[in-house]
């Protein structure tokens, strides 16, 4: 690394920031102009940068994140002074989700504060709860160092989003010259900057209380997936015979398929996993915040349950389920650790156990099955989800939204193979579609499948004529019942059982034909109404060179098992 201080020169902040976004690796950033304008001109002079222009800050957070996610490298957004809130608002997700989304916007000019200045209020204190830093860079002269601060805090610890306000409602500070120097902290560009290695005598407490469990089970999140730790993990629950639930975060840090594997857990869950959880004797919960969602409200399993935890952040340990083992440390050279340490011989232990857990599996998928296959019309998503198992590619990135969709996924849907990726929504609706051009911005050599509701869709449909003139080419797939038909439920409770005709007003649409839309926006649509035509379509949809939506239109009174506690 450079010495800092060593090589600065005269130049603008726009330089400087440009050479410094090049330097951390930065392929894409999405906006809504005009933020840091200058910064703009030189990202085009200067560097390959794609400068992607939405149609809404929310979004353009959205995808930030969606890159962040399917890259594991900080994914940037920006806003002017009065787009500040939209753009907070679309990193509540990614804070949710503890991704690392690095948001610049335009702010206050301390000799204009307080005059009734056009379009300005106060943004900051509005960035707290959603970020783990929230900055004002106010002189030119501070962008080296607050630029690498922003990076720094959104990839460390637990990753999460960063705020940096710039002087002028557009940033025009980035104008202003100084000596500067745009310095690169190489280790901060991508998660995770290091690797903390567990105190040994943890290590081998947690170790001897999974070896003399006869009914332990893993619980992972999205700890896991941050520090790449996925082959560490299943090489462990296998040396060890454990099976392996994950969070909803966390889910593709072990295939659906593996024989270990039992499911998500918690609230957007399958029933498996909750089962599996819930009669286990020692839960070893690694890289999860042991949230609601993850535990069903803290359900699954029950409090008391005997726990140990592993995590990045001491403060996770212990925070919901009392330990008998707390690990500190990065999740993959722990789980090495734990391997290189582990007693193989103790797995025969816990024979009929795995068996158990493949028989509560194999009473899910008995269960479900007629769904999973069915082929009534309109079309049941179970099957939508069953298909999607079987022909997402497999180094696909599958992307989901929040609600109905993230239960069905969650639930009914299995990645095939480890190269496969799985990113949801952290709760917000409308979330998938946006953050799966994102995603698709980082990785444009892997094909990336959308699972959303219409209801999800409408959000942010604006971006498809941004995918298209970007030639963002994702695959998006609409579970179209005209409705939010997840409500249904709740609705169905306030009115006693029976809705009025008038409830249908809280929760029901107008039919509408994505595909047609689609078409008219310049992207490829396919309407699927009989489940045989599901397959062939995604299979073109995921060779198409343009984006795809497919329109599937499914039965409005199809709803989602509720989590078993
Ligand atoms: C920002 C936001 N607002 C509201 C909600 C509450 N919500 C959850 S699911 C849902 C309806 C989902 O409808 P759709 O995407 O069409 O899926 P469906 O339930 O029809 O399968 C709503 C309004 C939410 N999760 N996020």
């Amino acid at each position: 690394m450079t010495m800092l201080g060593h090589n600065r020169r005269r130049m603008t902040g726009a330089e400087c920031l440009a050479d410094m976004l090049a330097g951390y690796g930065v392929t894409h950033v999405f906006m809504v102009p005009a933020v840091l304008r200058r910064t703009f001109a030189e990202m085009e002079r200067r560097t390959r940068i794609a400068r992607i222009h939405t149609h809404g800050e929310k979004s353009a957070a959205y995808m930030a994140d969606g890159y962040a996610r399917a890259t594991g490298k900080p994914g940037l957004c920006m806003a002017q002074v009065i787009g500040a809130l939209n753009l907070a608002a679309g990193l509540r997700d990614a804070h949710l989700a503890h991704s690392p989304v690095i948001a610049f916007t335009g702010g206050r000019d301390p000799s204009t504060k307080f005059r009734k200045v056009y379009q300005e209020v106060d943004d900051v204190p509005a960035f707290e709860p959603v970020t783990k830093f929230n900055g004002t860079v106010d002189d030119v002269a501070r962008f080296p160092d607050m630029v690498r601060q922003a990076f720094r805090v959104a990839v460390s610890g637990t990753p999460g989003p960063v705020h940096l306000q710039f002087r002028g409602n557009e940033g025009q500070v980035d104008a202003e010259e100084a000596e500067l120097e745009p310095l690169v902290d190489e280790r901060f560009t991508r998660l995770p900057p290091f690797r903390p290695e567990p105190e040994l005598t943890d290590v081998r407490a947690a170790l001897a209380l999974l070896q003399n469990a006869d009914r332990p089970v893993i619980v992972a999140g999205g700890g896991v997936r941050a520090s790449r730790a996925a082959p560490e993990l299943v090489a462990l629950a296998e040396a060890l015979a454990i099976p392996v639930a994950t969070s909803l975060n966390g889910k593709d840090v072990i295939p659906g398929t593996h024989p270990l594997s039992v499911g998500v857990c918690g609230s957007y869950s399958r029933e498996s996993a909750n089962r599996v959880v819930n009669e286990a004797d020692l839960v070893c919960f690694i890289g999860t915040e042991t949230g609601g969602m993850t535990t069903h409200f803290w359900a699954v399993p029950k409090i008391g349950t005997p726990a140990i935890q592993l995590d990045i952040n001491a403060e996770a340990l212990g925070r919901n389920y009392p330990l008998q083992a707390a690990v500190l440390g990065d999740a993959k050279v722990t789980l090495r650790l734990m391997r290189e340490l582990a007693d193989a011989k103790t797995a025969a232990r816990r024979k009929d156990w795995t068996e158990r857990a493949r028989a509560i599996c194999r009473e899910w998928r008995e269960k479900y099955q007629p769904l999973l296959a069915s082929d009534a019309v309109p079309i049941r998503p179970e099957r939508m989800c069953a298909e999607l198992t079987k022909h997402v590619p497999d180094n696909g990135i599958v992307v989901v939204d929040t609600g109905h969709a993230g239960m069905w996924m969650g639930g009914m849907y299995d990645l095939t193979n480890a190269q496969q990726s799985y990113m949801r929504s952290a709760g917000h609706l409308g979330w998938a579609f946006a953050a799966g051009l994102g995603a698709k911005c980082g990785a444009p050599e892997r094909p990336v499948v959308v699972f959303t509701g219409d209801a999800g869709f409408w959000y942010h449909i604006g971006e498809l004529e941004t995918a298209v003139r970007w030639r963002i080419n994702s695959v998006t797939v609409v579970n179209n019942n005209s409705s939010g038909n997840q409500s249904k439920r709740g609705f169905d409770r306030v009115y006693g059982g029976k809705q009025t005709e008038q409830a249908l007003e809280l929760w029901t649409y107008t039919k509408v034909n994505f595909a047609r839309i689609a078409e008219d926006m310049g992207a490829i649509g396919i309407r699927v109404e009989k489940p045989a035509e599901f397959a062939p379509a995604l299979h073109h949809a995921c060779a198409a060179d343009r984006p795809v939506v497919i329109d599937v239109v499914t039965d409005i009174d199809a709803l989602a098992p509720l989590a078993l506690s």
